[in-house]
């Protein structure tokens, strides 16, 4: 049975006294809406507290997409745009990078120079069921009918000026560390190489993000071992000058041995377009292969260097007062995506790279799988992935310059993609045929409804893509506050 509330303990001890006067009331009511007044404040602060405390909780940015799609680009110019002092104090480090593409460049046409010298291409060891739509990087030997190529004295001489240059190649590719080589494709089976679906939450075997992290090479770290300090600074130093002197010595056989008209045969016969690939710097030899040389913010985002493991960078935005964003930037081959799945969980936002130039073009890591698939596939299973079923996917469609390149050279998409059928073979076209078809998959596949956005991108105009991060970051930022508001 209840109590009447004249019973009530707590009603009595409050309630005023019976013999009250007027004035005695008057100086209680005061005295009551003074401590109201007091404890409104105190609400207001705590909200205003609890508020401050939600924002500051740093927004988390996954970018993800296979190898080469331009993941670790995206981020660079993520930091030109809003870390433009941290950039600038890390430019330096990228010289030796850049070095390394480009004796790489020059290392890789030698080799090919020596095998057709010695009587044509070695035989590799390459998978059985290549078709005839081959990837335009991966080298094809010449046809048996065509003329023999016409190498000279001057060609054996080039050969023999340019040797150094494997040297150097090694002692950079040690200098910058386990990423600077290109991942191949290996005979043996690779358990983890398989294609990777995380619409099956949880993997199979789920990674602990503490051993992951155990391997994983910070970014920093090889910037802080090419800029070295100490004794060894003075070591690096010496080995830095040596490096630039042979590359600067090179520089005129270097630019001989790129413009010969015998080796661009040769790079035609073999269908290979070096100038179309990532890190690619035989066009800017008397600018780079200087002893002066400082690279500039277009040379760093051209630059390729594989990554491996996650890579976690902060942000401070300075237009948000300072916060601080977290981005992870993934490496994106076969062998590195079981270890994507741990930082999906508390992730604001996914921007998912997907190049579209890549089509007719196959993996680096496994030649016998077409890089359009691959990404398809990637697609479908982030979508798909109920960890993420409430985080914001944001897709590149990412190198559309490459795009209209290849297109203009008469590659035809119809051939590689044969639901595309008879529509105009023009860039505007086919980027509007990819993003719907990119829409499709990702209502069909998103556990629940979400919004669906895209941007055109070729994320080496770092001009154009600020614009496109604008809108980026005030959509992340926007529904991060909105997601806030309803916890
Ligand atoms: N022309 C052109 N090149 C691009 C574009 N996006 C990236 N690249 C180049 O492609 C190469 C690979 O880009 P990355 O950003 O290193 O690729 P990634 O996705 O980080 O690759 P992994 O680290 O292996 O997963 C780099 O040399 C870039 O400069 C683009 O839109 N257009
Ligand atoms: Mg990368």
């Amino acid at each position: 049975m209840g109590r009447s509330i004249d019973e009530d303990p707590l009603s009595l001890a409050i309630a005023p006294p019976p013999n009250e006067t007027t004035e005695e009331r008057e100086v209680r009511l005061k005295a009551e809406a003074e401590a109201r007044k007091i404890s409104d404040r105190i609400d207001e602060q705590l909200k205003a507290e609890r508020a401050a405390l939600k924002k500051k909780k740093p927004i988390k940015v996954l970018l993800l997409g296979q190898s080469e799609s331009g993941k670790s680009t995206t981020l660079k110019n993520f930091q030109i745009a809003y870390a433009k002092d941290a950039w600038t104090a890390e430019r330096a480090a990228w010289r030796a990078v850049i070095q390394l593409n480009l004796v790489r460049n020059v290392n890789t046409i030698l080799d090919m120079l020596a095998e057709e010298m010695s009587g044509g291409p070695v035989s590799r060891d390459e998978p059985e069921d290549t078709e005839d739509d081959e990837a335009p990087n991966a080298p094809t030997p010449a046809p048996a009918e065509a003329k023999p190529l016409q190498f000279t004295e001057k060609h054996a001489l080039l050969k023999l000026r340019l040797a150094p240059l494997h040297r150097v190649q090694k002692d950079l590719e040690h200098r910058i560390g386990a990423s600077s080589g290109e991942e191949t494709f290996s005979s043996t089976p690779i358990t983890t190489a398989a294609p990777f679906d995380f619409g099956s939450d949880p993997p199979p075997e789920l990674p602990k993000k503490r051993h992951q992290e155990f391997f994983i090479r910070s970014t920093q770290s090889w910037k802080a071992d090419v800029a070295a300090d100490g004794l060894s600074k003075k070591n690096k130093a010496a080995q830095d000058r040596e490096t630039t002197e042979i590359i600067a010595g090179c520089a005129d056989d270097m630019q001989a041995v790129w413009k010969d008209p015998v080796v661009q045969e040769m790079l035609h016969r073999r269908k290979i377009r070096m100038e179309l690939t990532g890190g690619f710097f035989l066009n800017d030899v008397s600018r780079i292969a200087t002893r002066d040389y400082e690279p500039s913010d277009d040379d760093i985002v051209r630059a390729r260097l594989r990554t491996l493991g996650v890579q976690e960078y902060k942000i401070r935005f300075e237009k948000q007062n300072g916060a601080e964003w977290s981005f992870y930037d993934v490496g994106g081959s076969r062998t590195q995506r079981i270890a994507w799945y741990p930082y999906f969980d508390d992730c604001d936002a996914i921007i998912f790279l997907a190049p579209i130039n890549c089509f007719d073009e196959r993996l680096v890591e496994d030649p016998r799988v077409n890089r359009l698939e691959d990404t398809y596939r990637l697609w479908k299973s982030v979508c798909s992935s109920k960890l993420l079923a409430k985080t914001q996917i944001i897709l590149f469609l990412n190198k559309c310059d490459l795009l209209d390149k290849k297109l203009k050279n008469g590659v035809k998409v119809k051939d590689h993609i044969h639901t595309f059928g008879d529509r105009a073979n023009n860039v505007d076209t086919v980027q509007r045929y990819f993003a719907q078809h990119f829409k499709e998959m990702f209502r069909r596949n998103s556990p629940e409804p979400r919004q669906f956005r895209f941007h055109l991108t070729s994320v080496v105009d770092t001009q154009a893509t600020a614009v496109t991060l604008s809108v980026v970051e005030e959509n992340i930022l926007r529904e991060h506050l909105r997601k806030l508001d309803l916890i």
